[in-house]
């Protein structure tokens, strides 16, 4: 019999057990083709999720902060717990927020405001904690326009004037948006027949609060997106395959909100992989936390069909950070 190394850690919470999950394929839009707007809208409205190709961001500016970021995971434990725990920003491992939340990945959250990767963070890239500061301030620099420009064709889709209604509240330098790169360390261990039919949960399922994230991962896959037609239990999971070279933008809570519900925001989740680890480096675009969140007035013709209530982001951020991964916070701007 094969005895598990880790088997008391790959307990119940994570492993999960497989479920019928294809491939699928998402709406691929380069954003300066004629058409981009119509298909970014449909495919938010369809799956909250799409791929851009043909972006112009170099793959050395990627796999450059990749490596940083690998530099950064491949450090002894007890260097990298000197980042954390996250408050909520900094080095985090297994644990995910503060309400419970397990995964079997590691990270690093950051907020994007140029000062502020923590002195306690910067400190571990001993050898050159300036590389990795304009590592990231490049990447979130290149990923920002490509955010900015994905939300001006939305709001051309949607024909909605002005057509930065979206993009001006990340463009705003009080923005209160973060940068996260997660390590999914590969799990030999599911390859044993005890654990046949079992998956590992790297990041349970959950939406993403903000206005919208944008997601660039190494080759390995795991992300899975939960169809909106559920096939009778009511949860169907889609497999998308992974493109080191793109970048997958996916709707959040508050752009669902501001569409009125048209766009949504989608339930994702990772699960690990047997023998490649994933890397993945998000960043997800908020507005300032001052900012009031509600159905857009040109979405709603009339006030009884506006599906939500306002909020401001701080009051949605501070309970979304309240809740557990799974929650349905979205219910918090329900009307009813
Ligand atoms: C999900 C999206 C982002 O990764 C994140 C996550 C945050 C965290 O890891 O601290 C949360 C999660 C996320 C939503 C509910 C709360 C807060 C963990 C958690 C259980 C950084 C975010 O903004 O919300």
């Amino acid at each position: 019999m094969v005895v598990l190394s880790h088997q008391s850690a790959l307990n119940e919470l994570f492993l999960v057990k497989t479920c019928k999950s294809t491939f699928i394929g998402v709406p691929e839009v380069d954003l300066t083709h004629p058409e981009a707007k119509t298909t970014i809208v449909k495919a938010c409205q369809e799956f909250g999720l799409f791929k851009v190709v043909n972006h112009g961001v170099p793959l050395e500016l990627m796999t450059h902060l990749e490596n940083e970021a690998l530099k950064f995971f491949m450090q002894p434990q007890s260097l990298k717990d000197k980042a954390g725990p996250p408050d909520p920003y900094g080095y985090g491992s297994k644990r995910i927020g503060t309400n419970g939340d397990l995964g079997w990945v590691e990270y690093l959250l950051l907020n994007t405001n140029p000062d502020v990767i923590s002195p306690k963070t910067l400190q571990l890239f001993e050898q050159n904690p300036e590389m990795f500061r304009c590592g990231v301030e490049e990447y979130i620099g290149a990923v920002k326009k490509i955010c900015c420009e994905a939300l001006e064709l939305m709001a051309d889709g949607l024909e909605i004037v002005p057509r930065n209604v979206f993009s001006r509240m990340i463009r705003d330098e009080r923005s209160d948006s973060c940068f996260r790169m997660n390590r999914y360390p590969e799990c030999p261990e599911l390859k044993v027949e005890a654990l046949s039919g079992r998956n590992l949960t790297g990041f349970g399922e959950h939406t993403d609060p903000q206005i919208i994230s944008v997601l660039r991962s190494n080759n390995t896959s795991g992300l899975q997106i939960c169809l909106p037609d559920g096939d009778g239990d009511g949860t169907t999971w889609a497999s998308i395959q992974p493109d080191h070279t793109s970048f997958f933008i996916n709707v959040g809570d508050l752009l669902q909100v501001m569409t009125n519900g048209s766009f949504k925001s989608v339930k994702h989740r990772v699960l690990v992989d047997s023998s490649m680890s994933r890397l993945s480096m998000i960043y997800f675009g908020g507005p300032p936390l001052n900012e009031k969140i509600a159905p857009l007035p040109s979405l709603v013709s009339r006030e009884e069909e506006s599906l939500y209530r306002e909020l401001t982001w701080l009051e949605y951020k501070n309970a979304a950070y309240k809740s557990k991964l799974s929650d349905n916070r979205l219910s918090l701007f329900d009307k009813s």
